[in-house]
């Protein structure tokens, strides 16, 4: 070996040393690993925006019967995606500006399996079939008609959409908004999308995520929720975080993972969602219209949560049972 090819060789392999037991590679940085005796056995339950208040109480019964958190972050977010109600959740939501719902989905566990659908039409509970992805299939993500061909044939209920409500905004919508239909915008006012985090009595740490996504989308369009890394991400050594809001920002900073990754770092749930929002805001020259926000759950049991714009809020049931709503930390007001 040449002398300066084995300088740089033995250069190389002392930075690429360091940088290992400094925990670059993915490894928590031992000094701030999860002490055994400090991880939480209890069960704690968040999800975003107010339809959370009910989604928790069902991922609620899951946990105190005993259940597992993988389990009760589906039950949880089922009843948001039943609900014909929300516009922005499930088949009653809001459809692409060609009339299309589409949604989008996903769940991830304690063991980093995890299951995806995206732009998936006519299928009332999406984030059944990104479990059942997850569960039977070698898989991640299926979208579009292939997500529903697999829902089917796994015996899934379909329905027509969008409902006459929905279909009934729309063409008003489209009557009003001409201008737009090029050129989609993002309704803060909606509370859109229920991402969910749950702790189970193991000690392990779930998360879900479903929406029908930006009302008035183009077709065909995909946001964060079901990519897992930006909408959801789920790390049992460390713990989880979800993402709401403008999904073409979220995935810009694969924002789920990027709070993660900060709590490895020894960051709390809360510091973390606010340093992945300040990212997203050093990111763009303009911050019209674009909210965001992250919660967080921790292995030792912390929640945190941030978003650009004031007005986010998250669901939060803890040990004592109660479930209330929290107004979370935002960067500035509207
Ligand atoms: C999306 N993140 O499709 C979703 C929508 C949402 O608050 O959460 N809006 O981009």
């Amino acid at each position: 070996m040449k002398r300066r090819t084995f300088f740089k060789f033995g250069l190389t392999t002392t930075a690429l040393a360091l940088l290992k037991s400094n925990g670059i590679f993915g490894k928590p940085i031992p000094k701030e690993e999860p002490k055994a005796d400090l991880i939480k056995r209890s069960n704690i339950v968040i999800s975003t925006w107010s339809h959370g208040i009910k989604a928790n109480d069902e991922a609620w019964k899951v946990l105190s019967d005993g259940g597992k958190s993988i389990d009760a972050v589906e039950a949880g977010v089922r009843i948001t995606e039943a609900d014909i109600t929300n516009r922005s959740v499930g088949i009653g939501g809001r459809p692409d500006r060609e009339g299309h719902v589409t949604l989008d989905a996903c769940i991830m566990d304690e063991n980093s399996k995890c299951g995806a659908v995206a732009c998936l039409e006519g299928i009332k509970h999406p984030v059944s079939v990104a479990r059942a992805v997850m569960d039977k299939t070698p898989h991640v993500m299926l979208v579009g008609e292939g997500a529903r061909d697999f829902a089917i044939e796994q015996g899934f209920e379909k329905c027509k959409t969008p409902i006459k409500e929905v279909k009934k905004d729309w063409k008003e919508w489209k009557k009003e908004n001409k201008e737009l239909l090029r050129k989609p915008r993002i309704n803060h006012e909606n509370h859109d999308t229920i991402g969910m985090l749950a702790l189970d009595e193991f000690g392990n740490i779930s998360g879900s995520c479903t929406t029908s996504g930006w009302a008035y989308k183009m077709h065909g369009r995909v946001g964060d929720s079901p990519i897992i890394g930006a909408g959801l991400f789920i790390d049992n050594e460390i713990g989880g975080a979800c993402a709401t809001g403008m999904g073409e920002a979220i995935i810009r900073i694969a924002g789920s993972h990027t709070v993660v990754e900060l709590m490895r770092q020894g960051k709390s749930p809360q510091d973390a969602c606010r340093l992945a929002v300040e990212r997203i805001i050093s990111k763009h020259d303009d911050l019209t219209g674009l909210q965001c926000g992250f919660i967080a759950l921790d292995v030792y049991g912390r929640v945190g949560s941030y978003s650009v714009y004031s007005g986010f809020n998250y669901a939060f049931q803890k040990e004592d049972g109660k479930n209330v709503m929290v107004d979370s930390e935002y960067n500035r007001s509207w």
